[in-house]
């Protein structure tokens, strides 16, 4: 598998991207990395940092518009801020394209509303679809990316799903345009992680995976499996079935933990629940599947936990 790490486990705790990247190298299993931007590019030279990233590859970056943005990114009502927005995604294809990368990831943090009567909920959608069309379109060559989650930073999110996230990419109808799955965001929002998974990779639409663990009710960003193997097990099961060959990206939060083992525990959760997934099989799982029956599940279960 592709693995990759959250540059601000580290950076969060003083470090840099360089001192990141050399934790990664030191890691067993970490392939890719995935830089948010503009945060972990601005104030480094591109030229520097290729030669720092080697032998690993860039997988993608994350567009980070933060707090400059409240009132919206894609759909922000001053004009200016929203043209803004869009460039700043448009910038990132051009940093990404740079670095050897392929993926753009979108999350619209402040695309939202918190109060009734806050926004006109038709016209945001259109400015949506328009924004993403027009990114979609400046970097045909790469993959755009949207990341769902259902609340935080706004109450509610324009894009809070996974049937809404496949519904927006239908609507945009641009090939070069997907999404990315945050296994936490699909658990706060009560999506089974498998069922968005199957359809988004069905159709060629999962570009990317945010892999973490968690209760529901927030973003818990835990290390994967940690809480609920048995969705992993399954998450890892559609995986294999839809071959998908991206890159798996962790995005947890050791907030008390050591970053760099924090980091290497979900890689080596990863491979040890595929490890029971691959060790039962795609064939004889899918065969369980076609059963419709909760204790035929339930002994496979507990034959991967043998
Ligand atoms: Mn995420």
């Amino acid at each position: 598998m592709n693995y990759a790490g959250r540059f601000n486990s580290f950076i969060f705790k003083g470090q840099n991207v360089y001192d990141a990247i050399t934790a990664y190298k030191e890691m067993n299993g970490i392939t890719h990395l995935e830089f948010n931007y503009p945060e972990h590019i601005a104030g480094y030279d591109l030229e520097e940092l290729k030669d720092a990233i080697a032998p690993l590859k860039v997988n993608g970056l994350a567009v980070r518009w933060r707090k400059d943005f409240l009132h919206g990114d894609f759909t922000n009502p001053d004009e200016n801020l929203r043209r803004r927005a869009i460039q700043m995604s448009k910038d990132a294809c051009d940093v990404c394209r740079e670095l050897g990368g392929s993926v753009i990831t979108l999350w619209f943090e402040n695309d939202g509303f918190d109060y009734p009567f806050e926004i006109d909920y038709e016209k945001d959608w259109e400015k949506l679809i328009e924004g993403l069309q027009e990114v979609a379109d400046y970097a045909p060559d790469l993959k755009i990316s949207i990341e769902y989650k259902p609340f935080e930073e706004r109450e509610f999110a324009l894009v809070d799903s996974a049937g809404m996230t496949l519904y927006l990419i239908k609507e945009v109808d641009r090939p070069n345009v997907g999404c990315t799955l945050d296994f936490c965001h699909m658990l706060m929002k009560h999506d089974n992680p498998s069922y968005g998974l199957a359809l988004a990779a069905s159709k060629g639409k999962l570009f990317g995976l945010h892999m973490n663990d968690g209760y529901g009710r927030k973003d818990s960003g835990l290390i994967f499996g940690s809480v609920n193997f048995a969705l992993s097990a399954e998450f890892i099961y559609y995986l294999e079935k839809y071959n998908y060959d991206g890159v798996v990206f962790f995005d947890t939060f050791p907030v008390r933990e050591e970053s760099r083992g924090e980091c290497q525990a979900n890689v080596d959760a990863f491979e040890l629940i595929k490890s029971k997934v691959d060790r039962e099989g795609v064939e004889k799982i899918s065969k369980v599947v076609s059963k419709h029956d909760g204790l035929s599940t339930n002994k496979l279960i507990q034959d991967m936990l043998r």
